[in-house]
């Protein structure tokens, strides 16, 4: 494999909106970014990711735009983020933005046009249709109910994949691409270091047909992505030092070796969310299925060894600001000995696999979901639409919410704990979302006093990648896949192995005879005699 440098490098992702406060008002900000960069250079990080910072009227929290040469007022303006940035490289540390492309806000000066009348020089920019009896399509939005909304001005539908007032664009115009290149390249001039992009596979539609399923087959991985992302990649970053990463929906690891493989000049690295619906039933979100393991092995090293032999690049992650806490989702959060001893091995089988890593706020200290006992204390569109939803499906408020518990977005979206003050720190005012009522024992100060803390597991496997080729460059080579409580596997480069060997349930576990644990120990986690590894157990050593 090709050495590249950039490849050591952890990503650390901040949702602003609940990072930290600095005006009082609830909601965290730019400057709150600012004054938390030492904490990000003590962890040892080196990219920083924000999720959309943009002006927005915030219906999906940034991810829909309406200005984006403008800084949301809510979280400062240009010259924090110019600070901000200036401060992070004085730290070392580099800033990636988020690119929502594949749709605007309706609140958009594009789609105010385009939705004036039918010969508007911005119609085109979108996708309206003209229907007679209801819906174009039977597509159904990701958020609930048909992708299609009636416009009443014009008397057509526009296409929304995502919640109403998100328009998705119509990216077969050549310039809507060029408008959207000009973006990416302002954002390039004023200094950032890298993206995100949102949903970049759901760009290039295929024909508007009725589906079967809710549509996915006619957008996801459409006939022209790639030839789209390559054009944008020439555009834009290509000759540039620059960390990309795909956000892609359902997509497929031969798309994904193409959207990564170097030779293709389309991005660096990509998201895929298969691992984490080990928890759906029969591909459904809203349900309270318990995770499977075994499938949550077979699909990550299924990725890690083709997205190896195909010369394609993984992001790899645990958490975003759509998924609900791993510690509580993969882990245990039932009592304080078993949240520290699960987090730790959950970060540790995570980032010693191929890929670049991503830790979410909050993720590096065990954060765990809030547990919310009423649908007063959600925020998130998609979790009160789904609520409503299951509502007029007859379910019974309960059960509801214990699904709304286990998958809600908003699991991830409480604020950062950082003390054990009031708010745990997060703001003066009241947060525009509750804090979970753990923080006086999980908080950053805690963590950071003591040796022990998940904080300082992270911070090691930041720096074993930075020191050790092998976990960035190494083969990866599965074991044990059909074992129900282990997750083992090797890395191989060079002639030097290491094999890691975790403990991934809360039930004491006998080692098979033949796996065998002696080598030099690189890692270890919990309690190891003998032959036994105690709950959440991971013992890491090299030969
Ligand atoms: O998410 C895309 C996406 O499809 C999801 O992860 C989605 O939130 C999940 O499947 C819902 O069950 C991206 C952003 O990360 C998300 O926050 C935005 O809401 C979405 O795009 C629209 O921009």
């Amino acid at each position: 494999m090709v050495r590249q440098d950039w490849k050591k490098s952890v990503v650390y992702q901040i949702y602003p909106k609940s990072f930290n406060d600095t005006t009082g008002n609830g909601e965290g900000d730019l400057k709150g970014i600012i004054e938390k960069l030492d904490y990000l250079q003590f962890l040892g990080v080196d990219y920083v990711w924000l999720t959309p910072i943009y002006d927005s009227p915030m219906n999906d929290n940034g991810y829909d735009i309406r200005d984006y040469f403008k800084v949301n007022a809510q979280f400062g303006n240009k010259e924090d983020l110019r600070t901000l940035i200036d401060e992070a490289h004085a730290r070392g540390l580099k800033i990636m933005l988020d690119i929502v492309i594949n749709h605007t806000s309706t609140e958009h000066e594009w789609f105010q046009q385009a939705r004036q009348s039918k010969d508007n020089p911005y119609r085109d920019y979108y996708f309206f249709r003209r229907s007679e009896d209801g819906p174009p399509t039977n597509w159904l939005s990701k958020f609930g109910g048909n992708a299609w909304q009636y416009d009443e001005a014009t008397d057509e539908y526009y296409l929304h994949l995502f919640d109403v007032t998100q328009a998705d664009l119509n990216w077969d115009n050549p310039e809507v691409r060029q408008a959207l290149y000009d973006v990416i390249n302002y954002w390039i001039d004023f200094g950032v270091d890298g993206f995100r992009f949102d949903v970049i596979n759901l760009i290039s539609k295929d024909t508007f047909e009725d589906s079967d399923e809710i549509g996915k087959e006619y957008y996801t991985d459409g006939p022209r992505v790639h030839d789209y992302i390559h054009e944008m990649n020439r555009h834009t970053f290509g000759e540039r030092e620059m960390m990309t990463v795909g956000e892609m929906s359902s997509t497929s690891i031969e798309h994904c070796i193409q959207y990564t493989n170097p030779t293709r000049q389309e991005l660096n690295s990509v998201f895929n969310f298969h691992h984490l619906k080990v928890d759906y039933r029969d591909g459904q979100k809203w349900t309270n299925e318990k995770f499977d393991l075994l499938e949550l092995k077979r699909i990550l090293m299924d990725w890690q060894t083709k997205m190896y032999e195909g010369g394609g690049w993984n992001a790899i992650f645990w958490c975003n600001h759509d998924q609900p806490r791993v510690v509580s989702r993969f882990g245990s959060d039932v009592n304080e000995e078993l949240r520290q001893q699960s987090a730790k091995t959950l970060a540790i089988v995570l980032h010693l696999l191929q890929g670049t890593p991503y830790i979410y706020q909050g993720e590096e200290i065990g954060m765990t979901d809030p547990h919310f006992q009423s649908i007063q204390q959600y925020r998130d569109v998609e979790s009160l639409n789904a609520y409503r939803e299951m509502r007029e499906a007859g379910m019974d408020e309960a059960e509801i919410l214990t699904i709304l518990g286990q998958k809600s977005r908003d699991n991830s979206r409480t604020p950062m704990q950082w003390n054990d003050e009031a708010h745990a720190g997060f703001t003066t005012g009241t947060p525009w979302i509750e804090v979970a009522d753990n923080y006086n024992t999980v908080n950053v100060e805690a963590a950071m006093a003591d040796p022990e803390s998940i904080l300082y597991t992270y911070k090691k496997l930041i720096q074993l990648r930075h020191e050790h080729d092998i976990v960035t460059y190494g083969e990866v080579v599965p074991r044990y896949l059909d074992h129900p409580q282990l997750f083992v596997y090797e890395r191989r480069y060079q002639g030097n192995t290491w094999l890691i060997i975790a403990n991934m349930s809360s039930e004491k576990v006998t080692l098979p005879e033949d796996l065998d644990h002696s080598g030099s120990v690189v890692l270890q986690n919990g309690i190891i005699e003998g032959n036994e590894l105690d709950a959440y157990a991971t013992i890491v050593v090299a030969r």
